[in-house]
This record gives C-alpha cells, sequence and structure tokens, in this order.
C-alpha cells in the first residue's frame, strides 16, 4: 500500500503516538484494514519530536506503557521516569511485537478531509498530494503537536542557534562552553535547565511565571524488580482506570479543615517524599477548590523549595511570597535538582514581568531595561496551541465544508470528547474535553481506544452505516464542562487547560474534569444506547 496508488481503507489513523498505535492495534484486531498516517519520521509522537537534553515523561513506571500482555511482558524500563531515547526504543518493541509495523506510513501529513455524502467515506489528502479513503477516520494527533512561537520583534535578525523544544536536531545540540536563553518554565523549560545548567558555560531563564514544580524522585529501576511486579501487573492497570488521574494515587476522602496540623503535616511529607504527582493528585478533596486549602498548600511547596536555594533575589523569582497561582491550575513540572540548578552562579533570571523581551538582535535578547543579553543559543521552551491544535490544523472539514477550526472559534463542541457534530464517522483519541492532560496519558489513550473500537463493533453488529454526534448533545457536553470547570480554581489562571495560552484562542476549560473512571462509565452509558448520536442505518442510506 506504500505505491501512489488511490487506495481504500476500512479507518485511517492520523498520528503514531501512543494514541494512534494504541488504536490502529485495537481497530486491526476487529479485522478491519487500518493505517497509520504519521507526519514524523519514526513512532514516538511526542517522543519522536521532544529529544532536548532532559526529555522524559512525569508518569511513573509501571503506569506509562501499553497494557497489553504482550508488550509489557518483556519489556523493562531503566528508570521511574523513562527517558526520550528510551521511550523511542520502547515504540519500536511494541509495534514489533503487535505486528504494526507494515501498516504505518510515515512522513506523512495530512493537509484535508472531506466527508463524501454519496459513499460516506472520508476523503483524506496529504501535503504530498496523496488521497485515500477510509470508512471511520480517527484523529489522534496529539495534544502537544502544534508548537507556539510567540512573535518576539526581530526574531529574523538572530544570527545564533534559535530552537524549539520540540525541534532539536536528532544528532543533539552541544551547549558546552554555550552562552544560552531559556524562554519558559513550563514543564518542558523546568526539564532543560536541569542539563543545560550543568553544560552551558552562563544559562538565563527568561521567567514570565514560575514553575510549582513537584519533587520527581526518579531513581533507577532493575529488570528484577519490574519482573517480581509483573505477577500484579494486570491488577495495577485495571486500577488505574478505576481512580480520578489515571494513577492509583487516591486523596484519603478528607477536606483540609477536617484534619489537624499535625496529621497535615505528616501527610504531606509522606505525599512529598513519594514525590511523582502525589502531592497535587493524591491531597485533600477540596485541593483544587477551596484557596485556602490550596494556598496552604503552596506555602508548605514553598518553604520545601525555598530551603534548596541560597540567593534570596532567586528565591523571590521561582517561588514568591504570594502564588503566582493556586497550585495545580497550570501543569506542574516534576524536578530533580532544578532548584539548585537556578542557585548556580553560572545561571541568571530574568523577571520578564518586570523587565520584558523588547526584541531580538543579531547577537541575542534586548530587554526592557536596554540591556542586550548576548547568547550563541537561544531555546524557546513556549509550548503549543494545545489540546485543540493539532485536530484544528489538519483540514479537517464538516458535512457543510466548514473547517473544525472555524468551528471550534467560539469554543469546542464535541460529544463525549470523541466525536464532533457534522463529521460523521470522525473519533478522536488524546483529545479536548476529555481527560487528556488531566490523566496519565496512557490510561486515556486506553480507554478511548477502547471506547472508539467498542463504538465501530457496535456499528457494524447494528448494521448502521454512520454515527454523528447531536449538536444538543456536544453543547451539553461543553456546557457540563464549563459547570464543574466554575466550582474549580482553574479558571483563576491563565494556563493552556484553559486555552489561554495561545494569544486570540478561546479561554475555556479543554479538558473533561469528572475524571478517567468518571468519563468512561458515562461513555460506555451513551454509547450503549447511542445516546447523542444521530445513527444512520445501511438500509436507510
Ligand atoms: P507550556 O507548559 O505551555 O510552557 C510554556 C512556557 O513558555 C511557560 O512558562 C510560558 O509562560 C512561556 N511563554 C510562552 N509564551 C511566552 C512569551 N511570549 N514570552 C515569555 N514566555 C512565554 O509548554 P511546555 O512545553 O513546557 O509543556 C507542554 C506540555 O507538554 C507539558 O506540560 C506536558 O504535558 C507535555 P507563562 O506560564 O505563560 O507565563
Amino acid at each position: 500500500w506504500r505505491t501512489d496508488q488511490f487506495i481504500e481503507l476500512d479507518a485511517l489513523v492520523v498520528g503514531g503516538g501512543f494514541g494512534g498505535l494504541y488504536t490502529l492495534y485495537k481497530l486491526r484486531q476487529l479485522g478491519l484494514d487500518a493505517k497509520i498516517f504519521e507526519a514524523g519520521k519514526a513512532l514516538g509522537g511526542v517522543w519522536h519530536w521532544n529529544r532536548y537534553p532532559g526529555a522524559r515523561v512525569d508518569s511513573e513506571v509501571p503506569y506509562y506503557q501499553f497494557t497489553v500482555r504482550e508488550v509489557w511482558k518483556d519489556w523493562n524500563w531503566s528508570e521511574r521516569f523513562p527517558g526520550h531515547e528510551e521511550l523511542r526504543r520502547y515504540f519500536e518493541h511494541a509495534a514489533k511485537t503487535l505486528d504494526l509495523n507494515d501498516h504505518i506510513q510515515f512522513e506523512t501529513i495530512v493537509v484535508e478531509c472531506n466527508f463524501d455524502e454519496t459513499s460516506k467515506r472520508w476523503s483524506v489528502k496529504t501535503a504530498s498530494g496523496r488521497e485515500v479513503t477510509c470508512r471511520y477516520l480517527i484523529v489522534a494527533a496529539g495534544s502537544s503537536y502544534k508548537k507556539h512561537y510567540p512573535e518576539f520583534p526581530g526574531i529574523e535578525d538572530y544570527k545564533g542557534v534559535l530552537l524549539h523544544s520540540a525541534d532539536f536536531p536528532e544528532e543533539g545540540h552541544y551547549f558546552k562552553g554555550e552562552s544560552t536563553a531559556v524562554i519558559g518554565q513550563g514543564s518542558t523549560g523546568v526539564q532543560i535547565v536541569q542539563e543545560v545548567a550543568k553544560q552551558a558555560s552562563d544559562l538565563t531563564v527568561f521567567l514570565r511565571t514560575p514553575n510549582i514544580a513537584l519533587p520527581m524522585r526518579q531513581r533507577p529501576m532493575s529488570a528484577a524488580e519490574q519482573n517480581q511486579y509483573k505477577a500484579i501487573y494486570e491488577t495495577i492497570f485495571a486500577a488505574t482506570r478505576k481512580c480520578f488521574f489515571g494513577v492509583p494515587y487516591w486523596s484519603d476522602g478528607k477536606a483540609l479543615d477536617e484534619v489537624s496540623e499535625e496529621e497535615r503535616m505528616t501527610r504531606w511529607e509522606e505525599l512529598w517524599a513519594r514525590g511523582a504527582f502525589a502531592f497535587n493528585t493524591a491531597n485533600y478533596r477540596d485541593c483544587m477548590f477551596n484557596q485556602k486549602t490550596n494556598d496552604l498548600m503552596y506555602e508548605f511547596w514553598r518553604n520545601k523549595v525555598c530551603a534548596r536555594i541560597k540567593d534570596q533575589a532567586k528565591k523571590d523569582l521561582v517561588a514568591p511570597e504570594k502564588p503566582p497561582h493556586p497550585l495545580g491550575t497550570k501543569r506542574p513540572s516534576l524536578e530533580q535538582d532544578y532548584y539548585e540548578c537556578i542557585d548556580q552562579d553560572n545561571v541568571h533570571l530574568v523577571d520578564l514581568k518586570n523587565n520584558g523581551i523588547k526584541r531580538f538582535v543579531a547577537e541575542g535578547v534586548e530587554t526592557e531595561d536596554g540591556i542586550v543579553h548576548k547568547f550563541d543559543t537561544v531555546v524557546l521552551a513556549t509550548g503549543y496551541d494545545a489540546i485543540t491544535g493539532s485536530f484544528t490544523g489538519m483540514g479537517l472539514k464538516d458535512r457543510q465544508g466548514v473547517d473544525l477550526r472555524e468551528r471550534w472559534k467560539e469554543g469546542v463542541k464535541t460529544h463525549l470528547g470523541m466525536t464532533a457534530p457534522g463529521l460523521p464517522n470522525m473519533f478522536m483519541v488524546y483529545s479536548p474535553q476529555a481527560p487528556t492532560a488531566l490523566s496519565n496519558g496512557t490510561t486515556t489513550i486506553e480507554v478511548q481506544g477502547d471506547l472508539v473500537a467498542d463504538m465501530i463493533k457496535k456499528m457494524h453488529e447494528e448494521g448502521i452505516e454512520t454515527i454523528e454526534a447531536r449538536p444538543e448533545a456536544a453543547d451539553k457536553w461543553a456546557a457540563d464542562i464549563q459547570e464543574m470547570n466554575e466550582q474549580t480554581l482553574f479558571p483563576l489562571t491563565n494556563s493552556w487547560y484553559m486555552g489561554a495560552n495561545i494569544p486570540g484562542k478561546k479561554r475555556e476549560q479543554l479538558n473533561y474534569l469528572a475524571g478517567i473512571e468518571t468519563y468512561e462509565r458515562v461513555c460506555k452509558e451513551a454509547i450503549e444506547s447511542w445516546s447523542g448520536f444521530e445513527v444512520t442505518k445501511k438500509a436507510e442510506a
């Protein structure tokens, strides 16, 4: 099928990251002729594109992997939080084990998708002019694909090396002895600082909002340790679907004011020592709802962090007395020695809130105080048009020929975070209005991949030709999410969870907020009776 010939598929999956590969596996298990189109040269999705030093996953072993037995039984990770090279090797292992390699076409970018009313099939065009048709179109193009390049004046005049974190040269970049800048301190910027501070002669961090980073507690993992736990992997994986965040961390169900200060401090020390996202996901049940509870968490965090920084000015910037935003309403990074790196003499902070970037010049960056900071290399860790950018950037047209980008301009509309009005037989995985960024990625992906396969199987069993989200169901799904959001502290923060990191993008909660277990249950119930769907049977077509 890798020829220039016109081909007809049962299903086309767009994207070769975790979401695409898992869905391909599920659809091929149903006996469908399913294929992947992937923009990159290899599998991995974000792990294919993100090659900056220190790029690693923030979900710990064993949660961030396929739960398919054939894949995990012979695979062991080297660290609790695996790095990007190891993740890419893992994708090769998974695709080989599941025998999927012959069904993936790389360097193939989808630029337009139209639904043909006569054949009831999608017609998909690629950047190279290729066209395929498919009965089912599955978009698994990722939450962090469309890079955000802020419009800094004069950036084209800069003569040094300019890199976006998701666009590093394959051979890497040698920072040793260089004068380097990093703009942005989201999860990516925090990871980069920890590596580059140890290599560059000097590193300047342009900081707009400090990251309320949590302790990672990285450690090596032996095969013996993992093999021992494999006996209960199936139980562990089942548990990931039964909890809110897709990892088995549970709040003890109490609100903060139901416990004594002593009990609280004991619990917080324990969560802190555990590392990963334990501190914000296994905390008191009101931590994302109650400002006072969240403020106390921040105070605990700040005391821990300040004890690790000697330089008072730096302390004031990365751990200010007043919280920059409620803890957890922006994606916290996980860090090992970030604050020690920030404290190094060769690391300098520029506080963009008081001294913004005026423009780029040939030698580097000029700040508003008139100082020109000279750099060999500038790294943009400025993030993505997250969660929706990949879905609205592939020329996906609805039945009226209107692009999804237009349709979602005034707000995202999906039913169950997987289907959308006007887009029959189109399914989304790792998508807007699903638990996507607020859950362990692979848990969300497997739940959605299973649900997509269930929907298609049910369609076959019931002789259904098309299913399509009803507009009123999509309105309700969106309204329910925004209503839930209003109960939380999320709206107080301009985060990419809220679509608020991209100028001009509609500000709204982009994630389903009731947790993975509820999400799966609600979706299953709706699919069972096709609630919220327009269903067309073959005979009627
Ligand atoms: P993020 O989390 O969007 O972080 C981007 C960072 O870049 C953040 O600190 C921003 O500051 C900063 N930024 C963005 N635009 C500008 C401008 N114009 N000037 C200065 N600073 C700017 O992206 P990441 O790549 O770190 O993380 C993406 C997610 O991918 C990650 O959480 C994982 O889930 C996977 P701000 O906070 O807006 O003040």
